[in-house]
């Protein structure tokens, strides 16, 4: 089956109690067992929900992979995938993700024995020397949050698999439209749902794909007992949006690429991370690895002053933390997304106090290119 044709029907099957073709919020705390024992599937909403249970199946459908997990946010799903780590075991961290996630390991994990250390996973060769006999997961981003690093996903999983470690992949800047891990090698998919997968930018959640059913066995466990789900009605709205996830990628893509070459031939504009662009050092590699390029687009203005000019001069683009939305939003990563970044690791990765963060939507992109024009003017 096509890609759209899963995002339609994978898990959308007509309510068995009243035919509707939407799968219904099921509203429920609990449901009526017919004696001690004897339910039909489900006993406690914490546990399973039919409205979550259809989502689940519709983005495991997407990732190619057999087991799917919804939470109430990408950063609870995360949360649930490090769960998969013991005290005294290492995890090899991308040196540039969503500053959250960075802060996730930073602040929280380092306090219950997990080691971990940073190391830039696109550099696979180097990668080698990051790896200790306790190394349990390797964690990437690709591309990465907010410059656009690309990491190649088959090698990074041959090498940790031959270290006896793990890869999981956040997959939210690409969506399974893009990009599919799991076909790359990668063992564990995560998502931010509140981003492309949902893409109306009214919902948080997130998302765990995997197909090792003793770690699915494991994700479950957490989910269910520390709790952190999906809401039904959420869950319902992700839903909806993973129907036209194909539509609304492809016109992402489209004017990603005319806004990035847009940027790039503008005289106020110092660099434009997008790996669509052939000056992209990883265009081959992201060519190869994704069938697409999607709507992330970051440019460096030269100072703060001159972003936050650009940044406080939109009128159409919307100034605001997240992305995948229909409507294009703008960001400034070094004080906002990316805050909890050490300054000495974010000039490194370029999260320059100059560089702006473009999520292009899906408007007529010659309005789009025309408020970015007139606020770099
Ligand atoms: O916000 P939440 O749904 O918890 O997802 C966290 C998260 C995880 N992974 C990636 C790649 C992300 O970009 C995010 C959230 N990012 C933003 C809010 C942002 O503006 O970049």
């Amino acid at each position: 089956m096509g890609f759209s044709t899963t995002a339609i029907h994978a898990g959308n099957e007509p309510d068995i109690a009243t035919g509707a073709v939407s799968v219904p919020i099921y509203q429920t705390s609990t449901y009526a067992q017919d004696g001690l024992g004897r339910h039909k599937g489900f006993e406690y909403a914490r546990t399973q929900n039919p409205t979550r249970l259809a989502l689940e199946k519709n983005i495991s459908a997407l990732e190619n992979a057999r087991f799917g997990f919804a939470f109430a946010s990408g950063m609870a799903a995360i949360d649930a995938v490090l769960k998969l780590v013991k005290a005294g075991e290492h995890v090899i961290l991308g040196d540039n993700t969503y500053g959250g996630t960075f802060r996730l390991f930073n602040r929280i994990l380092s306090n219950y024995g997990v080691e971990f250390d940073l190391a830039d996973t696109s550099d696979v060769t180097s990668l080698e020397s990051a790896f200790r006999p306790n190394t349990k997961l390797v964690f990437v981003e690709t591309p990465t949050n907010p410059v656009m690093t690309v990491t190649d996903l088959r090698a990074v999983s041959d090498l940790a698999h031959a270290h006896g470690a793990k890869v999981a992949c956040d997959n939210t800047f690409m969506s399974p439209y893009f990009q599919k891990p799991i076909d790359h090698g990668v063992d564990i998919v995560v998502h931010s749902t509140t981003k492309y997968l949902n893409g109306h930018s009214d919902s948080v959640g997130g998302f765990v794909a995997l197909n090792d059913e003793a770690d699915a066995e494991w994700i479950g466990f957490v989910q269910n007992s520390i709790g952190a789900i999906l809401s039904p009605f959420d869950s319902f709205l992700v839903l909806r949006g993973t129907k036209t996830l194909a539509v609304r990628m492809e016109a992402h893509d489209k004017n990603g690429r005319i806004v990035a070459n847009f940027l790039a031939e503008h005289p106020s504009v110092k660099k434009v991370y997008y790996p669509g662009l052939v000056s992209h050092p990883q265009h081959e590699l992201a060519a190869r690895q994704q069938t697409g390029f999607g709507g992330m687009v970051s440019f460096e203005t030269g100072s703060l002053d001159k972003a936050k000019k650009v940044l406080e001069s939109v009128k159409l683009c919307i100034l605001g933390e997240s992305l995948g939305g229909v409507e294009s939003l703008i960001s400034h990563p070094a004080t906002m997304t990316h805050a909890s970044v050490p300054v000495e690791t974010r000039d490194r990765l370029g999260i320059t106090d100059g560089l702006v963060r473009v999520s292009v939507g899906i408007e007529d992109v010659e309005d789009i290119i025309e408020d970015l024009d007139q606020a770099l003017s």
